[in-house]
């Protein structure tokens, strides 16, 4: 299909007249095009394919070594006023950003092809999706993109003759992290991203598009962009209820997405809709419904096995790229924490001999697996509904040793904002600095929410008073430690266990306790059949609040409210009343 909407045309001159490409491709998201980049890749040794038996349609890949994840620290958002940013981005205005990024675009793609990727974020034919076109001088930029987004003629039918879509520029450069920028324009609903070629901070559908461009247009809009999974859950008598979750990284939410519910759930199964970010609209029954605006999953492979994820396991079987993982003399993948035994032999992710034996780890600790959503065994049958799922409930939650509870539901929709508003996680060994130290990370989108985060909490408190059945908000913690430092709760599949405690209180199926932090469950109604070796003392343990971890906790919130110019008065009032609560 040739393009012919002349806001696209336009833009796609003005960008090659700036990164000068030797030649342009427009990409049609055929198979026989996919072929073509494929075979490109590999003869230039961009992209290794992988074993046909074992992983048929497989592609590997490395990143420069200076390339492995996002750079928070050199993403900005670029209003024109620093105030509509907020003090959680960094800023800088549109026309210093511009000026800052033109020289280093500038003739940045000679001797390079320029592919034109036309994309869709959400379901084809869904009047809640929305279009993007990114440029790129990347293949494997174009490979994953095809995984994680519709893209092609399917994007440019749904467009038209619209001007309403993101502009997103891409350039390799010389993937140099003193010049790495991952600038976005609200104003202009455009994003520059330069010497990256990894992840989040090019494949610009993701990160940049759906949380941090969607989040202010949701603002504008009134709906909401968000950082959370969508998971269904079917009961016995064939009936499917939704909840959506945000949680901050390392705390398991590709796994909540894919759970397996235990045996004694006899009858009930969990599908997946998305694992990573919800587009949510009020319908027209006044409830919340959300899609999954991706259409593949960027997830990271260390610590993914059999055992842990196995649907997310079973995605990656074929028609997969992995990036950064080690590569076998065979044809394979290997990754620690795969559950399988290690290579005798392989290639790091530096591109280094490597064996068990070696010092460093094979895989890079953030390497990723991109594979196709409807290839996830346990997808679910409306993930690419236009209309999206109906949400009964959404989850917050946090890594906390001994603050939060296993779970407690909010009083009402602008406490549930609040418990989002106050989300926090401790820092692991994993982290860098101190094991211990409580980060905010209000809904999980501190590094994702493209405006002022005042002005975020605000939207979502207005949103609350246009949702007629709102759902219901819980916070849940998997991760509340014994006197030993030994997580106490199983989680994985038992986590299933606190999600029939949600549903049976959308339900109003069962009663709870009223404390200050909200209602929490009887330890009677968190059904323990078949766990092994937890006891209903153990559940009771990580019922409790502590008084004196409570008021640390309050002081916690307060600093952290103190940092905001725009916090609404309904969160200062939330406050207030946690604090009286407990007095
Ligand atoms: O490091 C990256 O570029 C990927 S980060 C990522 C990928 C998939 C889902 N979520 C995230 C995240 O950082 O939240
Ligand atoms: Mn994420």
């Amino acid at each position: 299909m040739v393009c012919t909407n002349k806001s696209v045309l336009e833009w796609v001159e003005e960008m090659a007249a700036l990164t000068k490409p030797d030649r342009i491709v427009w990409i049609d998201g055929s198979k026989a095009e996919k072929d073509r980049l494929e075979a490109e890749a590999v003869s230039t040794g961009e992209m290794v394919r992988l074993d046909e038996k074992k992983l048929p349609g497989c592609l590997y890949h490395r990143t420069a070594l200076n390339d492995v994840a996002r750079v928070e620290h050199r993403t900005f958002i670029c209003t024109s006023k620093k105030e509509d940013a907020g003090h959680t981005n960094n800023w800088m205005a549109p026309a210093d950003a511009y000026a800052k990024l033109r020289p280093l675009f500038d003739g940045s793609m000679k001797g390079r092809t320029m592919y034109v990727i036309p994309y869709l974020m959400g379901p084809a034919g869904s009047p809640v999706s929305k279009v993007g076109v990114e440029v790129t001088d990347s293949i494997y930029v174009v490979l994953n993109m095809r995984i994680m987004t519709r893209m092609g003629d399917i994007a440019l039918k749904q467009l038209g003759d619209s001007n309403d879509w993101v502009r997103g520029l891409h350039g390799k450069a010389q993937v140099d992290e003193e010049n790495r920028y991952i600038m976005h324009f609200p104003e202009d609903n455009a994003i520059w991203s330069v010497n990256s070629g990894y992840g989040g901070n090019v494949l610009l559908g993701k990160k940049c598009f759906s949380l941090r461009i969607a989040s202010n247009l949701a603002h504008k809009e009134g709906w909401l962009a968000e950082h959370m999974l969508i998971l269904g859950i079917e009961a016995p008598d064939g009936s499917v209820q939704y909840v959506t979750g945000a949680f901050p990284s390392a705390c398991g939410k590709t796994n909540l997405a894919m759970l397996i519910p235990p045996a004694s759930a006899k009858g009930y199964k969990v599908y997946t809709v998305g694992d990573d970010i919800a587009w949510m609209r009020i319908g027209e029954d006044g409830r919340l419904w959300a899609i999954n605006p991706e259409a593949g999953f960027f997830g990271v492979a260390p610590g993914t096995s059999m055992k842990s994820n196995p649907n997310a396991l079973l995605t990656t079987k074929a028609n997969t790229i992995f990036t950064n993982v080690v590569l076998t003399e065979d044809g394979d993948v290997w990754w620690e924490g795969m559950g399988t035994p290690p290579p005798a032999k392989g290639t790091d992710w530096k591109g280094n001999p490597w064996t068990p034996g070696s010092p460093e780890k094979g895989a890079n600790p953030n390497s990723r697996f991109t594979a196709p959503a409807a290839q996830c065994p346990c997808i679910s049958p409306k993930w690419e509904a236009p209309e999206g799922v109906p949400i009964s409930a959404i989850l917050f939650g946090g890594r906390r040793a001994k603050t939060a509870p296993l779970v407690y539901q909010s009083f009402d929709w602008n406490h549930g904002v609040f418990v989002g508003a106050t989300m926090a996680s401790e820092t692991t060994a994993a982290a860098a600095g101190n094991v211990g130290v409580v980060r905010r990370d209000p809904m999980a989108m501190l590094p994702f929410c493209g405006y002022n985060m005042g002005d975020y909490f605000a939207h979502w408190v207005a949103m609350g008073q246009r949702i007629k059945n709102p759902p219901k908000i819980f916070n849940v913690n998997w991760f509340r430690t014994d006197e030993n430092g030994k997580f106490v709760w199983p989680g994985f599949g038992d986590n299933f266990r606190v999600l029939e405690w949600v549903l049976d209180r959308c339900n109003g199926k069962v009663d709870a306790v009223s404390t200050p932090i909200g209602y929490m469950p009887k330890p009677e109604d968190i059904d323990l059949t078949g766990l092994d070796g937890f006891t209903r003392k153990d559940l009771e343990g990580i019922l409790t609040i502590d008084r004196d971890v409570w008021a640390d906790e309050i002081k916690g919130i307060e600093e952290h409210f103190a940092k905001f110019d725009r916090l609404p008065a309904e969160m200062r009032e939330q406050l207030a009343a946690l604090k009286q609560r407990f007095a």
